[in-house]
């Protein structure tokens, strides 16, 4: 598994129903993923191993927020059709133990890849 297909998707409905939209490491406004997910739709969450996310009820990664860092087949009552950006970072050290593979000591290499993807956003 890898950042490829999506380090984040995103579901209109519970428990993983209809697919719509992935996000890879980096800050998002939610309609501007790809596939196309309005704001205030989200209900379900899946997240890649390895990574984190924290879903924001306002554009610019404003309001109130929530953290994710597994999947959630429900993000829940304070969040449910309420996501407008998001923010998904890799989880470098947390998952060291159990799952070295995915994690290398170097991985500070990813901060740059995050940076590129960072500067390339333009919130409206
Ligand atoms: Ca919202």
């Amino acid at each position: 598994m890898d950042s490829t297909e999506g380090a984040i998707r995103l579901f209109v409905g519970k428990d993983f129903n209809v697919l719509s939209a992935k996000a890879e490491a980096g800050e998002w406004n939610i309609d501007r993923l790809e596939g196309g997910v309005g704001e205030n739709t989200v209900s379900s969450i899946k997240v890649a191993t390895g990574y984190a996310v924290t879903l924001y009820s306002e554009r610019d990664l404003t309001g109130d927020s929530k953290e994710f860092t597994a999947d959630a087949a429900y993000v829940g009552d304070d969040f449910n059709d309420r996501a407008s950006s998001l923010k998904v970072s890799p989880r470098a050290a947390a998952r060291s133990a159990s799952t070295s593979s995915l994690v290398n000591p170097g991985a500070r290499g990813n901060k740059s890849t995050a940076g590129q993807l960072r500067a390339s956003i333009k919130f409206a």
